[in-house]
């Protein structure tokens, strides 16, 4: 069952129902502010950082779900309805919201009168736009009230929810005109207030919330709205909030725009005591300047034309069109947009992240990246700059940083043994893709701190010896608090009953190895040699590729169960993931890894982990993380038993790991399989599924519960999850095959027989790459030959067919025409 439907030529998913199984959400804004809009107009907005500066206040697990936003009511006689339904939820004649690049459109209409809301934020403004036009349908006069509203949130997310001891004596406001401003914590050495204003006189306005909604009143029925008449309530401590009251008369057939702007303004830090901020009068004049840039309708349009271009020049850096209209739509559009969001969001700010908890996961962020480099790569370029100045001095990393601060999160610490390779993963990606090697001389502190900095390069070499320098008895890697997998906490047997396991017990132990960081620090060690032989550090690129080669020889030995990789040893020098053991005897993760770095491949062991993966962890929605799920609690494991069988890491469908699986797939050479495990949980594929999988049908959610859960197929945290990232390598890189490398741009499509020919359009340093893949014979792998503008290029003794930079220099556009055989 569908709720709406993809609108492919306005890059847009319609829905048509506000009742989806859950709030099916937008992000607005891809710089600093942010805003997150559900389909029924509910969420909130911050700047730069989801818990030190958000604008409006949200009620997480919340009854009715989803119950605070940006709401406007409309009040015509006694009707009073919201165009996003929500929190009247009075029935509508007519519903459409359109979730589209950066902006959300609601489209609904009662009793002849239409409303068309449109919510976005300008690409180089810290405001969100609302504007708002209504229009009479009817053959008679009408006059009504528009009533806006956000409550503000008292700017510390966390605070805000905790100590109202203080916080019920902060609230502070100033209104001028038709601009609301919330100013709380302004006389307080603070330069930031929100703004919130509307283009047009208005009739009256509120500020206090109590005087709003009435004593013991709810959104869905505010008094104000109710009544009619505003109170003109200046808030003074309590909850402050925003409300415009707009009088409107429409002749039959009219319209009238309206054009809201809620805004972050900051004032230059040299102006910062202008204003008297003694006595806490905020200086306007920034509010007034960024006001006159959207006063108009024109004004408001032409913005929302810039974010439209700017996201229709951002998609065409990578394109395809083929027989599939659903791997077009998830390519072209939805992949890369759900990368931009996490890369923008890392795994702080979600309807399923509370964006008090997680800031910037060191992980994440580098994972995110291999996703978003070839949108904007100077952004790439900073993010890895800004991750590596958290690392620590040994090569090891603080998990978390916060995106405002930029600093390590030391409640959560260090110890995940994973952490430091991620960053050779997201240097070699940005390298690769622009073969910018200055960024490997930029000066960048270790744990923030300005005086313990070395060149980048050397934060890399020290991320490699951190794992080549932590091994266990077996010679493969620590784990250290956990490795990708969070709740493999093998070094967590000391938890004592009721204590939490973020605690993730101590930070290492002498005995648990990771199988898969031995996978990823052969997949990573590769290209920490391939940039050391680059910038001439042959000792050192020596140094590495010996220690891969000895981990690979370890990896057979010690990590090799007969069928497939075995996950791990835990504390106790026991195996995990193995058929010896009595649950969990195989997972996903290091099949998909150790099949990248191609541990085996020769050998077999790759195809027969990819057959095993087949045979044992299969389902029809999606590769679940492990067979058997734990179906007691095992405490030498740590979190992962805590979780009831199919859900989560404890054989849930991991989304993240399948790609894993999928990429490995074209490692041996297995198309149709790739496709198939590809497509089990693209989004556009299971669209038809909504009602089971019930999270939105544009973006991938983290997980899908597993064949053992009651709740098989159901999907939970939508949006930020590496999986956007991968699945988009995956498809691009690996499936379609078009993939940057050091030296050019690589050609070496793995694709199901089934696929017909198709055609990409790639930007790669300065240059429009028009690629055909024609595939006369069906095969699945292989390139028999490739010109380049006419040209042949020799495609002999490499699977695919690689374009060296040389051939394309200078030229703004070339040809390529792939045939695969
Ligand atoms: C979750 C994991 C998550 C971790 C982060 C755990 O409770 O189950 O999925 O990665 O917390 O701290
Ligand atoms: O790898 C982690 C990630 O960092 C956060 N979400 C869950 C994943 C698996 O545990």
């Amino acid at each position: 069952m569908k709720f709406g439907y993809f609108d492919d030529a306005k890059k847009e998913y319609v829905i048509t129902s506000p009742r989806t199984p859950l709030p099916w959400i937008n992000y607005l804004g891809s710089k600093d502010f942010f805003s997150l809009i559900s389909n029924t107009c509910g969420g909130y907005s911050f700047y730069k950082d989801a818990k030190l500066l958000r604008l409006t206040r949200y009620r997480y697990n919340n009854v009715p779900f989803d119950s605070n936003g940006h709401y406007y009511y409309i009040k015509e006689g006694d009707t009073i309805w919201n165009p996003g339904w929500m929190p009247t939820k009075t029935e509508l004649d007519s519903y459409e919201c359109h979730h589209g690049m950066g902006y959300s459109t609601f489209r609904s209409s009662k009793n002849d009168l239409s409303a068309e809301l449109t919510a976005f934020v300008p690409v180089d403004d810290s405001c969100e736009i609302n504007k708002l036009t209504l229009t009479n349908n009817g053959s008679a006069p009408k006059t009504f009230s528009v009533f806006s509203y956000v409550e503000f949130c008292l700017w510390n997310a966390m605070d805000d929810m905790t100590n109202f001891q203080r916080n019920f004596s902060t609230g502070e406001v100033e209104v001028h005109g038709s601009a609301i401003y919330h100013k709380t914590e302004y006389r307080e050495r603070r330069n930031h207030y929100a703004l919130y204003a509307v283009n047009a006189p208005i009739a009256g306005f509120d500020t206090d919330r109590d005087s709003f909604l009435g004593a013991y009143g709810e959104n869905s029925a505010p008094e104000v709205v109710v009544t009619g008449a505003s109170k003109d309530s200046m808030a003074s401590g309590w909850a402050p909030v925003g409300s415009h009251h707009l009088s409107v008369s429409l002749a039959p057939g009219e319209s009238k725009t309206f054009v809201f702007v809620l805004a972050y303004i900051e004032n230059p830090i040299d102006q910062k005591w202008v204003g008297r901020p003694e006595d806490g009068v905020i200086n306007r004049a920034p509010a007034e300047a960024l006001m006159a840039r959207y006063d108009t309708t024109e004004k408001a349009d032409a913005a929302l034309a810039a974010l439209k271009e700017y996201w229709d020049k951002l998609l065409s850096h990578f394109t395809i069109s083929s027989s599939e209209e659903k791997l077009d739509r998830m390519v072209n559009v939805w992949h890369q947009y759900q990368c931009m969001v996490t890369f923008n969001m890392s795994r702080s700010a979600s309807y399923f992240e509370s964006g008090i908890g997680r800031g910037m996961g060191f992980r994440d962020s580098c994972q995110d990246l291999l996703g978003f480099v070839h949108l904007i790569p100077d952004r790439a370029r900073e993010r890895i700059l800004d991750i590596a100045a958290t690392q620590f001095e040994d090569g090891s990393a603080y998990h978390q940083y916060q995106p405002l601060t930029k600093k390590g999160n030391s409640d959560i610490g260090s110890g995940f043994n994973d952490d430091p390779l991620w960053l050779i993963a997201g240097a070699a990606a940005y390298i690769k893709e622009t073969g910018d090697y200055t960024i490997l001389d930029e000066m960048t502190p270790y744990d923030s701190d300005p005086s313990k900095a070395t060149d980048f390069m050397e934060h890399l070499r020290r991320s490699f010896h951190y794992t080549m320098e932590h091994l266990g008895p077996h010679g493969l890697p620590l784990i250290g608090r956990a490795d990708w997998n969070d709740c493999l906490n093998l070094n967590c047997f000391s938890t004592e009953p009721g204590e939490s396991f973020q605690t993730f017990g101590p930070s290492e132990g002498p005995n648990a190895e990771s199988v898969f960081i031995a996978g990823m620090f052969v997949r990573y060690g590769k290209d920490y040699a391939a940039i050391c032989r680059h910038r001439g550090m042959d000792d050192e690129a020596a140094v590495a590729e010996k220690a891969i080669a000895d981990m690979e020889k370890t990896v057979l030995d010690a990590g090799w169960d007969g069928e497939w990789f075995l996950r791990a040893y835990d504390h106790y020098k026991n195996k995990v993931g193995s058929k010896e053991c009595e649950e969990g005897k195989i997972f996903i993760e290091p099949q998909g890894f150790c099949v990248m770095a191609e541990i085996g491949l020769k050998e077999g062991n790759c195809l027969k982990a990819m057959q095993s993966v087949e045979k044992y962890l299969d389902t029809k929605y999606g590769i679940v993380l492990l067979q058997p799920a734990y179906h007691r609690y095992h405490v030498e494991l740590g979190e992962i038993s805590s979780y009831p069988p199919g859900y989560k890491e404890n054989a849930g469908i991991f989304c993240h790991n399948n790609p894993w699986i999928s990429i490995a797939e074209t490692v041996v050479g297995r198309g149709s399989r790739a496709w198939q495990v590809y497509t089990r949980t693209c989004p556009a594929y299971i669209e038809d599924i909504s009602e089971i999988h019930r999270t939105e049908p544009y973006v991938y959610s983290q997980m899908i519960a597993g064949k053992d859960a009651r709740n098989f197929g159901e999907a939970k945290n939508s949006w930020l999850t590496g999986t956007a990232a991968w699945t988009f390598l995956d498809v691009s890189q690996y499936i379609l095959g078009i993939r940057p490398d050091y030296d050019g741009l690589v050609i070496d499509p793995c694709i199901p027989s089934s696929l017909d020919d198709f055609t990409a359009r790639r930007d790669f340093r300065g240059t429009t790459y028009h690629v055909t893949v024609k595939n006369p014979n069906h095969v699945e792998k292989g390139v028999i030959s490739m010109t380049v503008d006419g040209k042949d290029v020799d495609v002999s003794g490499i699977s695919g067919g690689m374009i060296p930079i040389a051939l394309a220099d200078g030229k703004k556009d070339v040809n390529v025409e792939v045939v695969m055989g």
